[in-house]
């Protein structure tokens, strides 16, 4: 047999052997999805995020965040997790309860009394409990975060009392429990995907929407909303959710590195919807908005007073008080 000379043995291992070490050393990608302005709370967290998990693994992981629907909308983008075809994703609860059934009483208007309550009960054993329920849904949830309090748009006319609602064809989450609760201001309740609002209001296909001002800021839904009221009718979680096939795929040590990456995203999302808490209003009022800022909300929530009963049988009184009286 013709002998191949030694060197080219020594290239060939020499070859497979940088192959080898090119393959380990090249970052594993992950995608994460939003469907909210790079410019955000969750652009914010997102990027945060990609920046921890890049330190934490020593660039074994490598996060890219595709932000604005480019990978399609909230419910979409939770089955392709769930399904594995797509490793993170950054949602509101908006269609969680479709997959997370348990996670509806989040979405109870008037729940939460201000931030610092919704943190302590998302962070607390209530909220901690609930990541936990989408685990044999095939996700892990790696944390709550906040979309934020979600307040009244529409471009008809300005909203002073509950009664003002009545009749607005209102774009809504596909969420049961908002549509459920907006029928009782009198709203035609019109869910839909984020990713096609600001065309729906552009065209007026839809007279309003409502979300918190960190997203009708970062996607300048001022463009083709004149009027909001402060409502704050709904805090609105958000939560990071990992297919589950792509977690187990870690080394305890990288779940570590991700859970510990998750909490900073969490934090530079906070502090991010502080900002806007503070800063939004004057710029879309400056941008031409026409906001009522002094709302009497207990107004809307007698408007409620009949839906409440529902929710009452639904979750349990004792479930609401249990939210409603953490301190
Ligand atoms: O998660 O659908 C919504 O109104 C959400 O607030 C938005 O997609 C951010």
């Amino acid at each position: 047999m013709h002998k191949k000379p030694a060197g080219l043995w020594l290239v060939a291992l020499s070859a497979l052997f940088a192959a080898q070490v090119s393959a380990q050393d090249k970052p594993k990608q992950m995608r994460m999805s939003t469907t909210v302005a790079e410019n955000s709370h969750y652009g914010d967290l997102v990027h945060k995020f990609a920046d921890e998990v890049k330190r934490l693994t020593n660039g074994r992981y490598q996060i890219q965040g595709f932000h604005a629907g480019a990978l399609g909308g909230e419910r979409e983008a939770i089955e392709a997790v769930q399904l594995g075809t797509q490793e993170l994703t950054l949602s509101s609860t908006g269609p969680v309860p479709n997959f997370v059934p348990e996670a509806r009483i989040l979405d109870v208007p008037f729940l939460f009394r201000d931030y610092d309550h919704a943190r302590k009960v998302l962070d607390g054993p209530i909220g901690q409990k609930m990541l936990s329920q989408f685990e044999p849904k095939g996700m892990k949830a790696l944390g709550w975060c906040d979309n934020g309090f979600r307040h009244m748009t529409n471009s008809r006319r300005a909203v002073n009392a509950p009664a003002d609602l009545k009749g607005l064809k209102m774009r809504t989450m596909e969420n049961p429990v908002h549509i459920q609760a907006y029928k009782a201001f009198g709203i035609i309740p019109t869910p839909m995907s984020f990713t096609e609002v600001f065309t729906a209001l552009q065209q007026g296909t839809v007279d309003g929407q409502e979300n918190p001002l960190s997203i009708i800021q970062s996607n300048k839904l001022d463009q083709v909303q004149k009027y909001m009221s402060l409502t704050g009718h709904v805090f609105s979680p958000c939560v990071v959710l990992m297919s589950m096939d792509a977690w187990k795929g870690l080394s305890a040590e990288d779940q570590n590195a991700f859970q510990e990456a998750a909490k900073a995203g969490i934090a530079a999302n906070r502090a991010r919807v502080d900002k806007d808490e503070r800063e939004a209003v004057a710029a879309l009022q400056k941008n031409g908005m026409q906001i009522v800022t002094d709302v009497d909300k207990t107004a809307y929530q007698a408007a409620l007073a009949d839906v409440y009963k529902q929710f009452a049988k639904q979750f349990g009184q004792d479930k609401l008080d249990e939210i409603r009286n953490v301190q």
